[in-house]
Parts: structure tokens; C-alpha cells; sequence
């Protein structure tokens, strides 16, 4: 009898000891979550920007990763792992940014990402590491994420570099995306770039013509590019950055970029 006894509280100490290791585990790490509207913002940004069966093209299509998402649109991307919670209170931890958009793109009406546990890091577009304390610094990240600094942020600006060309219709190879169209490869995409062609003149400024403030249908020497992507609007041989009074002509010194002379 007294071995019997002993064998049910060793059995009962042994399932008591299991059951606090599993508590211990179930437990997320012992990670604080908080509430993040930012976090919200983020992944239903990617849910929406990301390529489904029946929207095939979108923002982040052709191979275009979710960092390179929020690189461009929130000027920073997370340094993995990072732990999320569901609206249902259970916990994800997310390791690389495919797991972040298989989690984004599963998000329904009724169950979704809403916590992640402060404090992580991130790297910045510059390439700074810069640790996320709270909710505050976290809405601070993406909104100084404004490339023309006209006050809204990128993820919310339809027109991100200012330029009067919308972010959508600087999407030149027409892939779906204006990630990858750099018309003058210096490493900054056209809808963030406020001057497409390099050729020194604002994209803003290249309406020579008739001023009706539509750049993007301006094609002066009518060779089929716009002038706000051809460095020789006029096709007279000199750059439109250092063309000025050169030939006499009136019109085309108005692509010395002064667009007034
Ligand atoms: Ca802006
Ligand atoms: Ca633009
Ligand atoms: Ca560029
Ligand atoms: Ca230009």
C-alpha cells in the first residue's frame, strides 16, 4: 500500500512539474503584447498591396518582397524575429518577411494582427538600426516616411515625390508596380523621385509647352518620350540641363528648365 501510495504522488509531482513546463511555454516568451494600430496600418498595407489569385498585379507583384514594400512605403523594414498577436489573443512569431505576408494575407474580418511586443528593432532606409520602444516611436517611424515632406506620409500620399505625376501612372513598364521603374537608374524609383530623368530639371517643370500642369502627356520633339523622361526635350542635341538661348529658338530655351524664357 505504501508503495502504491508512493507511486501516485511521484505520478501526481511529475504531472504537476509537466504541466507547469507547458505554462511556462504557452506562455509568448513571457513577451509583453500591445495593442498597435500602427501595426494594422502595416499589415493590412501588405494584405492590400499584395498579390492575390484574382489581383494578380499589385504594388508588391514580380517578385518584389514585402521589405522592399516597406522599405519604399514606410522607410523601414523589421529586424526578424518580431512576436505579433491575433485580435483573438494568440501569438505568432514572425522570423523573415515571408512568414510577415503569409500572416498579413491571412488575416480575415473577424481575425486579425493587432499586438506585436515593443521593443524590436528595425532598420531604417538609410541603413540605421533604430529600436522601436513603444506604440508612439512605432506611428513615428511611418510617419516621417515622406519622401516630398509635404506632411503625408508615403503610405498615404498618392503623389510621394511631389511631382504631379500620381504614384500609380509612374508605374512605366506597366507591371502593375512602380517599385522597378527607375528611368534614370540612380537607384531611387520614379514615383519617388522628383526628378525622373536626372537631367536637373524637376519632373514638376518639365510642362514646356502648353502649361496645363499635365507633365506626364509633354513630349516636345514629339519622339514619343515625355519630356520629363527625355534629358533633350527639344531633340536639338543639347541637355536639357545646360540648354539655354543656344539656338535662338524661343521655344525649346524654355527647356533650360527657367520654363519662363
Ligand atoms: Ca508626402
Ligand atoms: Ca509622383
Ligand atoms: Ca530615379
Ligand atoms: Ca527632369
Amino acid at each position: 500500500m505504501k508503495t502504491i501510495n508512493l507511486i501516485l504522488i511521484l505520478s501526481i509531482l511529475t504531472f504537476s512539474l509537466n504541466s507547469c513546463k507547458k505554462n511556462k511555454v504557452t506562455t509568448p516568451d513571457e513577451k509583453q503584447m500591445t495593442h498597435s494600430e500602427t501595426l494594422i496600418t502595416i499589415a493590412t498595407y501588405i494584405k492590400d498591396n499584395s498579390p492575390t489569385a484574382n489581383k494578380p498585379s499589385s504594388r508588391m507583384s514580380n517578385g518584389f518582397s514585402v521589405d522592399d514594400l516597406l522599405n519604399y512605403d514606410f522607410c523601414f523594414t523589421f529586424l526578424y524575429p518580431i512576436t505579433l498577436s491575433y485580435n483573438n489573443g494568440t501569438t505568432v512569431e514572425i522570423n523573415d518577411s515571408a512568414e510577415l505576408l503569409q500572416v498579413a494575407q491571412g488575416m480575415t474580418q473577424n481575425l486579425y494582427i493587432n499586438g506585436i511586443s515593443f521593443p524590436f528593432d528595425v532598420q531604417m532606409a538609410d541603413g540605421s538600426i533604430q529600436t522601436v520602444n513603444n506604440e508612439t516611436d512605432f506611428s513615428t517611424v511611418i510617419h516621417s516616411c515622406d519622401t516630398d515632406n509635404d506632411g503625408t506620409a508615403n503610405y498615404q500620399d498618392t503623389d510621394d515625390d511631389n511631382d504631379t505625376i500620381p504614384d500609380n501612372q509612374e508605374d512605366i513598364n506597366q507591371n502593375g508596380t512602380p517599385i522597378d521603374d527607375d528611368s534614370d537608374g540612380d537607384g531611387t524609383p520614379n514615383y519617388q523621385d522628383a526628378d525622373d530623368d536626372n537631367d536637373g530639371i524637376p519632373t514638376a517643370d518639365e510642362n514646356y509647352d502648353d502649361q496645363n500642369g499635365n507633365v506626364a502627356n509633354e513630349d516636345s520633339d514629339n519622339d514619343g518620350t515625355p519630356n520629363y523622361l527625355d534629358t533633350d526635350s527639344d531633340n536639338d542635341g543639347t541637355p536639357d540641363g545646360q540648354d539655354n538661348d543656344a539656338n535662338g529658338d524661343g521655344e525649346d530655351d524654355n527647356n533650360n528648365g527657367s520654363g519662363d524664357d
